[in-house]
């Protein structure tokens, strides 16, 4: 697979030329600074272009091409928002970049409730508190009906929890949950808004209506009006699984399963309709068995996400060691490689280690974290590929 690395950019403290010393090939990137709806113009996406090629290496990926609210709510702004974004696709399809990816959670792109757990080594990592979670549900937001999606046994749990949770802790936790980890993302909320719980909560009642059927309808409505500008422009698209893959605050989410999975690629019968193969998003799902998803959908697969998680029996989940946990990371390579070996693969997130501390990486993203991550992954990628060489000349 071809390796690439999230970039954010010329403000990235992660320079590119940091980048060709630990063998990245491919740049993964967005125009961040456009905001969320507008049209990407093409002189701009050659300038990044250009200034990629320029430190020797390729934009491969962009990720994301976000998708606004209006769209996933079917909001009277919707057919202006999709001629926008089918505008954007177009310029890329101009500039010779072909494969996007994107997500359709609703309101909130991915969800931790902890961005530094300690493990025992002095590293540490993300990690998403059921407990803290419900308590951010119930108490922060109080949202309607918020009880009635926890266990009795964890409400109990919560209600202790609110006896002793400390101001700051509260703040850290909305911080966490609605702020660090949305901000970097053309997302909702930036850091800095004022009252960001409002803002959120004010978003979350725009899907008041919308359940799960009529999100599929949007997605399929929004999927059939762009493929045919990708068949043109050769543009892969590819859905972000929903991470984690279950239903939350009360949102629809759609990209969960096997199950979601397959029901996309029907909706648009088409190969520019892919995925992007999360596996760290996809493990945190008890229900889904990660090498069994990447057998089935590897044809669909247009990018890959390399990162694990272990799900504990309370509910929480880890990022686990790239080599470990559900993510089964090994046995991907094997499946991706045999699939298709130019495939576009980035490390996803990284531990905090070394002198990764303080220096405010976007959470997940750290350097040494994803090097050392990277390199893991390159020695098992050699190996496979060894692998699949000795197989051949056996079968010769
Ligand atoms: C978080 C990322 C997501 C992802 C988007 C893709 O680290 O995995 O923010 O980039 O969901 O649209």
């Amino acid at each position: 697979m071809e390796k690439t690395w999230r970039w954010f950019g010329l403000k990235d403290k992660i320079t590119l030329s940091m980048l060709g010393q630990i063998g990245v090939e491919g740049i993964v990137t967005a125009l961040h600074d456009i905001p969320n709806g507008a049209v990407w113009p093409l002189e701009r996406i050659n300038d990044l272009k250009d200034h990629i090629k320029d430190a020797g290496l390729r934009w491969s990926v962009v990720e994301s091409l976000p998708v606004s609210e209006a769209i996933k709510y079917g909001g009277s702004r919707s057919d202006q928002l999709i001629a926008n974004y089918i505008e954007s696709l177009a310029n890329l399809g101009e500039a010779g970049i072909n494969t996007v990816c994107y997500n359709f959670m609703p309101v909130i792109d991915w969800i931790r409730t902890d961005l530094e757990y300690p493990w025992a080594d002095g590293t540490s990592s993300l990690f998403f508190d059921k407990i803290r979670f419900a308590y951010f549900d119930c108490f922060i937001l109080e949202r309607e009906g918020a009880e009635e999606d926890y266990t009795p046994e964890e409400m109990v749990k919560v209600y202790e929890l609110s006896k002793t949770i400390t101001q700051k802790e509260k703040d850290a936790l909305i911080d966490t949950i609605i702020v660090k980890t949305q901000g970097f993302i053309n997302g909702n909320i930036k850091e800095g808004d004022k009252n960001p719980v409002a803002i959120f909560k004010n978003l979350l009642s725009l899907y008041k209506d919308i359940d799960r059927d009529a999100l599929r309808e949007n997605l399929k409505y929004f999927l059939s009006q762009l493929i045919p500008v990708c068949e043109e422009y050769n543009i892969k698209m590819c859905i972000h699984p929903d991470d984690p893959p279950f239903q939350m605050l009360g949102l629809p989410r759609i990209v969960t399963s096997m199950e979601d999975i397959e029901w996309i690629f029907n909706a648009v019968d088409n190969p520019y309709n892919g995925l992007t193969f999360c596996a760290g998003s996809l493990s945190a799902g008890i229900h889904n068995n990660v090498p069994e998803l990447a057998e089935k959908f590897a044809s669909r697969t247009h990018f890959v996400h390399l990162r694990s998680t272990e799900v504990m029996a309370n509910g929480d989940f880890i990022e686990a060691p790239h080599l470990e946990g559900r993510g089964h990371l090994i046995e991907l390579v094997r499946i991706f490689e045999k699939e298709n070996p130019s495939l576009p693969m980035r490390v996803d997130h990284g531990r905090l280690m070394l002198d990764d501390r303080d220096k405010a990486y976007n959470p997940g993203y750290s350097f040494y974290g994803r090097m050392y991550a990277l390199a893991q992954i390159d020695g098992v990628m050699a190996t496979v590929q060894d692998e699949i060489k000795r197989n051949m000349n056996d079968k010769r």
